[in-house]
């Protein structure tokens, strides 16, 4: 298909997010033909976007686009296609009524969530089948308000939430049709059958990453060096493997235990490897002394976990340690100069 016609079967889509996330698909969509709305949370993004457009940076060449740009106070400009979600899990309760007002009755919702919450929440505005979820790789940094570096390429899978038996993902038209803009615009997205086995197998991998980064203050290549945080990588990772199977996912060929948790860990370790030198997300959170988004990780397992009345010791530990750490604030606040 050629170019315009990719981006015409798409249909508009309404990118609802200003982070890092969200300004790079806005960004890259728009540059590759797509019709395509950003909305943001804040009138001063809003302003600096439609002012001086929005700059997209990867592998030092800059792509600089202007995309008709809201905030999420300001109506629609009409009923779109897709909407993409891209927001922190904090801000899914405002985002979701606004997501259905962009969505009129027949557009499609497609949340790409770290964590676990959302979906309960999404689900009271927005049908069951009109509700998609995307799992990625693809880095990305926001500079500024106007300002995305795609920091590493990476594989993006889609399926519908909650997939239900007998329906087929690749028979879905919109969906591939989303899929064909996003390559256009230089993603590696797939459409998955049961998106569900990835959703969590990424929690497990941030779950074991994201708390002890945070906590310890570190990169994330630092977990790959430091041998004795591996058995409480493994022991998180395993724990979510569990509450996964307990849920109906099985996240490796069924088995749960050793052989599911090793894989997992190995995963955790390949991606520490690969963002050697970033720091997570949460780290970040707790730097700009921000709230975390520990209660949609490792809280959840552990919420979820009491619910199938299984334990997940280490997750709890970790859940109540990073919302210690939120509650003592910055460290510049824990360590003032010693008196005398
Ligand atoms: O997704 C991430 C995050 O920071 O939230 C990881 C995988 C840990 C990469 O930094």
């Amino acid at each position: 298909m050629i170019v315009e016609e990719t981006a015409a079967a798409a249909g508009r889509i309404a990118v609802i997010g200003g982070g890092s996330l969200g300004l790079l698909l806005a960004g890259r969509l728009a540059a590759a033909g797509a019709d395509v709305r950003l909305v943001v949370r804040t009138g001063d993004q809003r302003d600096r976007l439609r002012a001086e457009g929005l700059f997209v940076e990867t592998a030092g060449t800059i792509l600089h686009v202007r995309v008709p740009t809201f905030s999420t106070v300001d109506p629609p400009d009409g009923p779109v296609a897709w909407g993409v979600l891209c927001v922190k899990q904090r801000h899914v309760a405002n985002a979701a009524p606004v997501c259905a007002a962009w969505l009129g009755t027949s557009g499609r919702l497609v949340a790409w969530l770290n964590g676990l919450g959302h979906e309960e929440v999404l689900a009271r505005w927005v049908d069951d089948a009109r509700l998609y979820a995307a799992v990625t790789t693809e880095g990305a940094l926001r500079m500024d308000a106007v300002r995305v570096r795609h920091t590493g390429r990476g594989e993006t899978h889609l399926g519908p939430m909650n997939p239900r038996a007998g329906t087929r993902p690749e028979g879905d038209a919109a969906l591939s049709a989303l899929v064909a803009v996003l390559r256009q615009a230089g993603f590696a997205a797939h459409v998955t059958p049961d998106i569900r086995p990835r959703v969590w197998r990424k929690l497990a991998v941030n779950c074991a990453i994201n708390p002890l980064t945070a906590l310890l203050g570190v990169p994330n290549g630092a977990l790959v060096e430091a041998m004795d945080l591996h058995p409480v990588m493994r022991a998180v990772v395993e724990e979510v493997a569990a509450v996964a199977a307990a849920e109906g996912v099985a996240l490796g060929d069924g088995t749960v235990g050793a052989a599911i948790a090793e894989d997992l860990l190995a995963e955790a370790l390949a991606v520490c490897r690969k963002t050697a030198a970033n720091f997570s997300s949460m780290l970040q959170d707790l730097s700009r002394g921000q709230p975390t988004e520990i209660a949609h990780l490792n809280g959840a397992v552990a919420s979820r976990a009491v619910r199938r009345g299984l334990a997940a010791p280490v997750n709890a530990t970790l859940a109540r340690l990073v919302r210690a750490k939120e509650s003592l604030g910055k460290p510049e606040k824990q360590f003032p100069s010693n008196p005398g």
